[in-house]
């Protein structure tokens, strides 16, 4: 594949619900999206970022400069063979990796396409559908949680996940069990507690969770293993995993039992697949976690989800969740028994609605070989 072009969009798409974690509420996305030109095939990337550097450092400011000043010169006029080529190429820069899978992303659609395959296949994905959960935003009140608990179980989604903070945890997880019993619940804390909460995490587990997702700082497995080791409720890592050595870490380590995989956080679906192998080997369980894709995200994690030990339903709401107009034809829709069916179209399965593309695009930088050279 030789690397024709590169656009980089600047989007900006307003959210249907203001959505709350313990770092902050978001009511719209700011993000990137890639597009990657090679002969008659366009591929489309994700880049996950937000406007603020709340869930990890990166921003859409950092994730420009780091893809125009050290990304782009190592592809733009090159041949690329396979996408895993760009992991290498980029194992020097460190860290910056959802400005990294931005540009990986778009090259393993482009490659699928030009093999004339689903994503999901070229990943070694075997299934036909996936099993799909939702992520719930912290709630003013316990009441509305109930509603949203309600509704999102109406609508078939089959793991309901809620965002936990202090003063807004047991109490509200325990109306969620009271009321509905035996769901398939689980809690997110995105690293708002401390081991000074340790009383509190073991009263959680008297509510059989399904887990409980990052409670402790952010860059922690040290803590994570002490807890894990206290408490019964199998502990799932996300903002503390960033590539596979970090996950081999975490299991060593006994941090965790259950590991949550962000493609833009791993910096790319090659090392998904890599931390997906071994956990698979580890028997540890793996979902896709979601950062409130656009349809061009949410086709990337679909499509790894395919893979055999994403064996709990994942972040991969559909389209109608979040967008009152999604930038992907036909839409990501799901069942009344939640599932979703991987398309069977070649690259990220989804056509591109150009228009509504260009509507949400507040900035277009283009950039060829020439360019490059010019502007450095
Ligand atoms: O911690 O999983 C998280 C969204 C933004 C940032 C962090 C997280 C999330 C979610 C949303 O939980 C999942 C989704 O895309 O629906
Ligand atoms: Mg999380």
């Amino acid at each position: 594949m030789l690397i024709e072009k590169v656009v980089i969009r600047k989007m900006k798409m307003d959210l249907k619900f203001p959505f709350q974690t313990s770092f902050g509420t978001q009511q719209e996305r700011l993000f990137l999206i890639t597009e990657i030109y090679s002969g008659n095939h366009i591929g489309y990337g994700e880049c996950v970022v937000s406007s603020n550097p709340y869930y990890s450092e990166e921003t859409v400011s950092t994730a420009i400069a780091i893809t125009k000043e050290f990304l782009l010169p190592l592809i733009l006029g090159k041949n690329i063979q396979h996408p895993d080529e760009a992991n290498k190429l980029f194992s020097r820069i460190r860290r910056n990796n959802m400005a990294k899978s931005a540009i990986e992303g778009a090259l393993w659609d482009l490659y699928a396409k030009t093999q004339d395959k689903p994503l999901a296949e070229v990943v070694g994905g075997k299934k036909s559908e996936i099993a799909v959960g939702v992520s719930i935003g912290i709630q003013e009140t316990k009441e509305d949680l109930l509603d949203r608990v309600e509704e999102s179980l109406r609508q078939g989604f089959k793991k309901i996940k809620i965002k936990i903070m202090p003063g807004k945890d047991i109490e509200y997880l325990r109306s969620v069990r009271e009321k509905f019993g035996d769901i398939p619940v689980m809690a997110d804390a995105n690293s708002a507690y401390t081991l000074d909460h340790i009383e509190l995490f073991k009263e959680i587990d008297s509510l059989n969770l399904m887990m409980i997702e990052q409670p402790l700082a952010h860059d922690d497995i040290i803590d994570h293993a002490i807890l894990q080791k206290a408490i019964q409720t199998p502990i799932c890592l996300d903002e503390s995993i960033h590539s596979v050595e970090d996950a081999r870490k975490a299991i060593e380590l006994g941090s965790c039992k259950i590991i949550n995989i962000k493609i833009g956080r791993v910096g790319g679906i090659s090392e998904a697949i890599k931390i997906h192998d071994l956990c698979q080997e580890n028997n540890i369980p793996v979902w896709c976690g979601g950062m409130l894709e656009s349809g061009i995200g949410r086709a990337h994690n679909i499509a790894i989800t395919s893979l055999a030990n994403f064996s709990i339903p994942g972040d991969t709401a559909p389209s109608a969740r979040y967008w009152v107009k999604d930038i992907i034809k036909p839409e990501v829709t799901m069942d009344e028994k939640g599932h979703i069916k991987i398309p069977t179209t070649p690259g990220i399965g989804y056509d591109i609605d150009r228009n509504t593309l260009d509507d949400y695009t507040i900035e277009k930088i283009e950039f060829t070989d020439e360019s490059l050279s010019l502007s450095n």
